[in-house]
């Protein structure tokens, strides 16, 4: 067993807290800036932590904060153990996570381990190292198609658009493999070397005191041997689950990769937690990943990619609650995180848009989409299993389609020949005050551009009036915490109306969203919080209510 100290604020007895936790994702770059450069960094999360316990969150998860030539926003990781010059020091981020610890909040960090960057030294190495070389063997390198090997090795197409693959531009003119963008060359994990040194990686921050990780396209490790063309599934499909039997998505092994991970993160005290990012094509497969010699969690984005719509998400939720049973493993539902669309305005899209990536002229409502999700955060909280929050959220923000394409930083918006956008839309930072030059933001510009607007849905506005999508937060999180009900397991359906979710945790606690066009009575008992006013008792359309039973 290896201990660390960590602070007493924690209760380390409750060693099944993250299967009812709920976790702010801090994506880095927008949170907040100390420093004054424009761009978030760690100090800037360690002057909110009173923020955030107040806001009422069990733990942190922190996109990544390593050195990195930030190609793809901090994905493209150039050292695992140290904290990107930008953002801050590694005694900076030792004090966040002390910090944490004695305001009660757990701290995840992200781990990339389907790709470095093209500034790590292991690829450094490899390009200058020949052909066959244990070097090259640490990523996929192969020779060419073609007469002169001019043409990839295969049809493999990158995430964010063009060739999966990219040559060197040196005499071998060997290509790499990259799935995501061209500074992100994929590692080959079926090589000791690079299992072990994710390992060492684990075990650098774990002693550090970080209480675990999310992995990032945990689904991507393996790639089918011979690298086998794509055919037909060649299309991007940003947002869509890939199909079974993808060669480099969800291969059959990759769920058991993890077995070490797991051993290493129980070995310590308290033991460390996962949770996985894995885009796979059904709840029957995302369980895998969870199976107790596993993982322990993994983000449902089954749910995620539900439109608003009664019979998607009424299916879509039992569907995950049953997978995840089998296993016994919690459901990790996330409603938005930093690489889709925030859900205000995808609720306040039409029927027909993409569930989780929209197009700038989708028509879209934003006083819909808010009050929508102003239901379904009730929804999320009162269901069994562990949620997510992304920063923002609890603000209401909207997406940003309007950022000016001079100022756009995703690596898609370039390498799908302007024809995407990108992500940025959701990673606009964090408006603090009313007023300010970046809303309180930091004192210099902004990496990306805020809206104008933004003043109302500032935390300083939003703390000021108790009907704010901040105080919805904030009560439901409380009452979360109050209520044992909602810890467990206990989960059961109500009937009655087509067109509205209701169910009970235990004997004393139901939760109802109503999709109908009319106001519906409910159930006798105390209303504990409600989404929206009620109607002489009744709650009304894309509302949700708490309620304790009578
Ligand atoms: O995303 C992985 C991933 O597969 C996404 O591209 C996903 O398919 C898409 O966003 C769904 O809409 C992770 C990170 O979260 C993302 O920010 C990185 O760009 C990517 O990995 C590469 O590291």
């Amino acid at each position: 067993m290896v201990t660390t100290s960590t602070s007493t604020a924690l209760d380390h007895t409750n060693l099944d807290w993250w299967r009812s936790s709920v976790t702010y994702q801090i994506y880095i770059r927008s949170f907040a800036d100390a420093d004054g450069d424009g761009m978030g960094d760690v100090n800037g999360i360690r002057s909110r932590i009173g923020y955030l316990a107040e806001l009422g969150v069990d733990a942190l998860w922190i996109n990544p904060w390593y050195p990195s030539p930030q190609a793809d926003a901090g994905y493209d990781v150039a050292d695992y153990r140290d904290i990107e010059p930008e953002f801050g020091t590694l005694e900076d981020g030792r004090a966040l996570v002390t910090e944490a610890h004695a305001a009660g909040i757990r701290v995840l960090l992200d781990i990339v381990p389907n790709h470095n960057s093209d500034e790590h030294v292991w690829f450094e190495a490899a390009v200058a190292s020949p052909p066959g070389s244990p070097e090259r063997a640490r990523f996929h390198f192969r020779p060419g198609r073609g007469d002169n090997g001019e043409l990839p090795p295969n049809d493999w197409v990158s995430e964010f658009g063009g060739s999966g693959w990219t040559r060197l531009d040196q005499p071998d003119g060997e290509w790499y493999l990259h799935l995501f963008d061209v500074k992100q060359p994929d590692l080959n994990w079926d090589n000791p070397e690079v299992r072990a040194e994710f390992l060492d990686v684990l075990r650098f921050w774990f002693d550090a005191g970080v209480d675990g990780f999310r992995i990032d396209v945990a689904h991507g490790l393996l790639k089918a041997s011979g690298l086998p063309d794509l055919g037909e599934a060649a299309k991007p499909r940003l947002g869509q689950p890939p199909i079974p039997g993808h060669p480099h998505w969800d291969q059959p092994g990759v769920p058991d990769l993890y077995r070490a991970w797991r051993e290493l993160a129980d070995s310590y005290d308290p033991p460390r937690v996962f949770v996985a990012e894995a885009w796979v094509s059904s709840v029957q497969r995302l369980a895998e990943y969870l199976r107790p010699e596993n993982l322990h969690t993994a983000f449902d984005f089954h749910t995620t990619r539900c439109h608003w719509d009664f019979e998607e998400l009424r299916s879509a939720i039992s569907a995950s609650m049953a997978a995840h049973r089998v296993v016994g493993a919690p459901v990790t539902w996330v409603l938005s995180n930093h690489d889709i669309d925030r859900h205000v305005t995808r609720y306040g899209r039409g029927p027909t848009a993409h569930p989780l990536h929209g197009r700038p002229e989708d028509p879209v409502d934003i006083p819909l989409g808010t009050r929508r999700a102003r239901a379904a955060i009730l929804l999320e909280l009162a269901l069994p299993g562990a949620v997510y929050l992304y920063q923002g959220e609890e603000l209401g923000l909207p997406q940003v389609d309007d950022i000016p394409e001079d100022r756009l930083a995703d690596p898609v918006w370039e390498r799908s020949g302007h024809t995407r956008r990108g992500r940025d839309g959701c990673r606009v930072p964090i408006p603090w005050t009313r007023s300010g030059p970046s809303f309180g933001f930091g004192d210099g510009e902004p990496w990306l551009p805020q809206p104008s607007n933004w003043s109302e849905l500032s935390v300083e506005a939003e703390e000021g009036d108790h009907a704010s999508m901040l105080w919805l937060y904030r009560d439901a999180l409380r009452v979360r915490h109050q209520l044992p009900e909602l810890h467990g397991d206990e989960f059961t359906w109500l009937e009655g109306n087509d067109k509205v979710i209701a169910f009970t945790r235990g004997d004393g606690f139901a939760c109802v969203v109503n999709f109908d066009s009319q106001p519906i009575e409910l159930p006798e008992g105390a209303v504990l919080l409600s989404s929206v006013a009620l109607e002489n008792g009744a709650l009304p359309t894309d509302a949700a209510a708490w309620i304790t039973l009578a």
